[in-house]
């Protein structure tokens, strides 16, 4: 077991930096966050300029909440706005880098989504059709759709919440498992039905897992190769790597740390793992520079046909905050500026992810903590969003949401 102490970290508050270059080839032109810009807010109101204060505010309080590390990057136009605050190694005290790799999690299920959608481009999958016709025999229920998978509304009861009951125990049971995507679906399936296919909205790592194994059968490669040859590769994104099983993150890496259960008990050093147990459902890896290019060149056109696109905003709420939404492997937030964004969220052990962009892609945010089992600096890293999409605001975001959300909401917000 690789235990880290944690004590001083917060002390290391460190490095905040502010960059503002020249951004990727093909960015939005004549976007300038210093004056805010006209387009992307899809209320038709100009995007306020980015309070890189407020996002380096929201950084400091992730770290005051216990995570050792955290980071956002904005990608605006031409120009990149970078903050960084606290470590990326607690052991060699390396500061926090948006250059960094790290485990995305759950924004792997965008990805997983896009290569989906490519696929119902080129006639080879019909979303509406049972997962049956694809895969025969795999599911309990021939009822379930793609559509119904890529909605989380199969009723396919998610595997991980026995897994990992017990967050350093189940997290150590996995971390150098091998899991057949068959393994995953029978942990599944030896529950009930969680609703009635097609009824109610759930979020389940099962249903990504038998998107990943839909997408081997239907082109007959894996999904590495899917991801590499109709996204890593056409918006060369050189941080960005599907290794699964390999269990480690080449290059300049940020160290991931799970908080364990028990008040107190010391960070658990967790960068290293199979993530089997997510697969197609949240192994990839990515930097942050990398994930908004991603979002912008999907939200922007770029990735996945106009009237696919579509369908993958076709919003229903994912809890009962008024603001949250999930589409196809795509989240809606409502800021309290009223600015909807679009993209993912992630938690894998060590690491909570934020990705999100305009309904233009001219603006996309990109916030990530080393930690994770730590509802606290995740709701707190999330308010990095309010800061880069709505800027400076008089009052502070929190006290403007529709009303706190529950529990069960921050927890389903947190995936
Ligand atoms: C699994 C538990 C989180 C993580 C999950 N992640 O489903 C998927 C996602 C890929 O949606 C773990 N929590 C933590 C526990 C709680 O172990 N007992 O916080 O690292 O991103």
């Amino acid at each position: 077991m690789r235990r880290i102490s944690n004590r001083g970290v917060t002390a290391a508050t460190a490095l905040l930096t502010l960059v503002v270059t020249a951004g990727p080839a093909g960015a939005a032109p004549g976007a300038d966050p210093r004056r805010g810009t006209s387009v992307g807010t899809g209320t038709g109101a100009p995007l306020p300029a980015p309070d890189p204060d407020g996002v380096g505010d929201a950084l400091k309080r992730t770290l005051a909440a216990g995570a050792p590390g955290a980071m956002t990057r904005v990608d605006d136009g031409r120009t990149t706005l970078s903050r960084t605050a606290g470590v990326s190694d607690t052991a060699t005290g390396a500061g926090m880098d948006t250059d960094g790799r790290f485990r995305i999690g759950s924004v792997t299920k965008t990805f997983s989504t896009v290569v989906l959608m490519q696929l119902v481009a080129e006639g080879a999958v019909d979303p509406d059709a049972p997962v049956e016709r694809y895969l025969p025999g795999v599911l309990p229920d021939t009822r379930i759709t793609v559509r119904h998978l890529l909605s989380h509304r199969s009723g396919l009861w998610d595997y991980s919440n026995d897994m990992f009951a017990r967050t350093v125990p189940g997290f150590e049971a996995v971390r150098d498992r091998v899991f057949t995507v068959r393994e995953l679906i029978d942990l599944a399936t030896a529950h009930p039905a969680t609703a009635v296919p097609g009824t109610t909205y759930q979020y389940s790592n099962t249903n990504f897992v038998v998107i990943g194994a839909l997408i081997e059968k239907v082109t007959g490669r894996t999904v590495r190769e899917e991801y590499e040859r109709r996204i890593i590769d056409p918006l060369d994104l050189r941080n960005t790597a599907y290794v699964h099983p390999e269990t480690s993150i080449s290059g300049k890496r940020i160290r991931g740390y799970l908080t364990p259960d028990e008040a107190g008990a010391p960070l658990v050093d967790s960068t290293e793992q199979t993530v089997s147990w997510a697969q197609s459902a949240g192994a990839v890896i990515s930097s942050p520079g990398d994930l908004d290019r991603f979002m912008s060149a999907l939200l922007g056109g770029r990735l996945v046909r106009a009237d696919l696109l579509e369908r993958m905003l076709e919003m229903t709420p994912s809890d009962g905050s008024g603001v949250r939404f999930y589409g196809l492997g795509l989240r809606r937030r409502d800021l309290s500026c009223g600015i909807p964004v679009y993209g993912h969220t992630g938690t894998v052990q060590g690491y909570y992810t934020y990705s999100f962009t305009t309904r233009d892609g001219r603006r996309s945010v990109t916030s990530v903590a080393n930690t994770s089992n730590n509802g606290t600096a995740n709701t707190v890293l999330g308010d990095t969003l309010e800061a880069a999409f709505c800027g400076k605001r008089a009052t502070a975001p929190r006290a403007l949401t529709a009303r706190a959300p529950l529990p069960e909401e921050e927890a389903s917000a947190a995936r």
